[in-house]
């Protein structure tokens, strides 16, 4: 804490040195004015918008004509034959807080979003346990509920910075990380609906399946299903989008967002766990020995500077202010350390709001580019002292290929002419792929 007061006292302290005394007339902390601002924009008269009614009332509203370009970017790797098997990301640098908007929280789907009957759709509860039963959407809307914020971060999250990419190529901020979303979920503790079905001593994991085309399971042991998993009903106050799981879904908060099974139509409870094929074929981390790792169940420790970032808008000189998030699958955050010198040292950024478990924080730092090439990095710290690692040391820990489970730490190069660009600590040159 004491060395935070420091840096921040210097800051405003320096910056009062560099900006004019006709800037600090017109502000009062001084320090963040724009060159480009001042007062004689102001034009006479009224502008067309007041001068004639607004439009009237919807019924359901809409971003923005103006924002359209604050969009999803789609992943179809199989467009022709599986249309449904890919994802689309959120673009994190393009919006503010923690919360992602319902239409923005990324989708990552093995085989289409099914168009499930809510009055139709029922849950299983079996396996292991004392009376089976039968649960419709009517019948777990009855039940007491819980509200979290949590985020949900697909284990495939910054794959474009995975060792399936040796090579740092141009993406966008979303494009990279943006298979992590955030909403407050509201639904049943799964705790409730299994003390409900009665579980048997000698149970020890569930197996939750969605009622999808993949048909996607997942094992979850036991231990965590009584914790804190939710059946969520409602995202961000509104019924689940079918993109999210309509009409229910599991939220298993921190841990690989695969196993948050989405359409949730039946949990069966197991004394071992399934190895079905979306826990053996894949989400599973391959080591250099050849080796795989059965289950890496949370997601670590990460951050990403959402802004300044890459883009087509170039960086301008002088006043600067970075924020990005950082999230922990294991608990909260407890520091984040922005670098503006290529990780030579690092300051003490601002962390917003309550700092919940498995939920994002927002940090912020505020800084003054003096147009020199340098790099913008963030590295988080969570209240397990797990802190992320560069990309070089997490890299050589997995095989060739690798990409699941990439909490390295996201570098943007500035150029002198003010273009941000994605960078490895290993590797001295980004190529020059651009954005499709
Ligand atoms: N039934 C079902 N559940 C699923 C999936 C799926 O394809 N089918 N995808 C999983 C994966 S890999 C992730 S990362 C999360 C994504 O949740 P979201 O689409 O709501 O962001 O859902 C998981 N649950
Ligand atoms: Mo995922």
């Amino acid at each position: 804490m004491k060395k935070m007061k420091k840096q921040q006292s210097n800051f405003f302290f320096k910056n009062k040195i560099e900006i004019s005394r006709r800037t600090l007339l017109f502000s009062s902390a001084a320090s963040l004015i724009p060159a480009s601002i001042n007062a004689e924009s102001i034009k006479e008269g009224s502008p067309s918008w007041m001068t004639t009614p607004g439009k009237t009332f919807s019924e359901y509203g809409v971003p923005a004509q103006q924002e359209v370009n604050t969009k999803r970017k789609i992943f179809q790797p199989y467009k022709e034959y599986a249309p449904g098997t890919g994802a689309s990301m959120t673009p994190l640098e393009k919006l503010e807080g923690i919360i992602t908007p319902n239409g923005l929280h990324f989708e990552r789907s093995h085989n289409g979003i099914p168009a499930i009957d809510p009055l139709q759709h029922e849950l299983l509860i079996h396996g292991l346990v004392e009376r089976p039963l039968v649960f419709k959407t009517e019948d777990l809307l009855k039940y007491p509920m819980k509200t979290k914020t949590y985020f949900i971060e697909c284990a495939g999250n910054s794959f474009y910075n995975s060792n399936a990419f040796p090579i740092a190529i141009d993406r966008t901020c979303g494009t990279i990380h943006g298979l992590m979303s955030t909403s407050e979920w509201t639904g049943i503790p799964l705790k409730i609906i299994l003390n409900e079905v009665g579980i048997k001593k000698e149970a020890k994991w569930i197996l939750a399946e969605g009622s999808d085309a993949s048909a996607m399971s997942r094992s979850i042991p036991l231990e965590k299903a009584l914790d804190d998993t939710l059946i969520a009903l409602y995202q961000n106050g509104e019924r689940i989008r079918p993109e999210q799981g309509y009409p229910m879904r599991l939220v298993v908060p921190g841990w690989e967002g695969n196993i948050s099974i989405k359409w949730l139509r039946r949990i069966k409870v197991t004394k071992k766990p399934t190895y079905t094929k979306d826990e053996t074929s894949k989400y599973s981390d391959l080591l250099t020995n050849g080796k795989t790792l059965q289950f890496t169940f949370p997601m670590e420790v990460k951050s990403v500077i959402t802004h300044p970032t890459a883009g087509p808008v170039p960086l301008k000189k002088g006043p600067v202010h970075i924020t990005g998030l950082a999230w922990s699958g294991l608990g909260n955050i407890k520091k984040v350390e922005v670098s503006t010198d290529k990780g030579k040292t690092w300051n003490i950024a601002k962390i917003e709001g309550s700092n919940q478990p498995l939920s994002p924080v927002r940090f912020r730092y505020n800084w003054m580019w003096n147009g020199e090439e340098c790099s913008l990095q963030s590295r988080a710290t969570d209240s397990k002292s797990n802190t992320q690692p560069q990309r070089s040391i997490w890299s050589v820990k997995y095989g060739l290929g690798h990409l699941y489970h990439n909490n390295s730490i996201q570098i943007w190069r500035i150029t002198a002419k003010g273009k941000i660009l994605n960078e490895y600590d290993d590797v001295a040159q980004s190529s020059t792929w651009s954005e499709k």
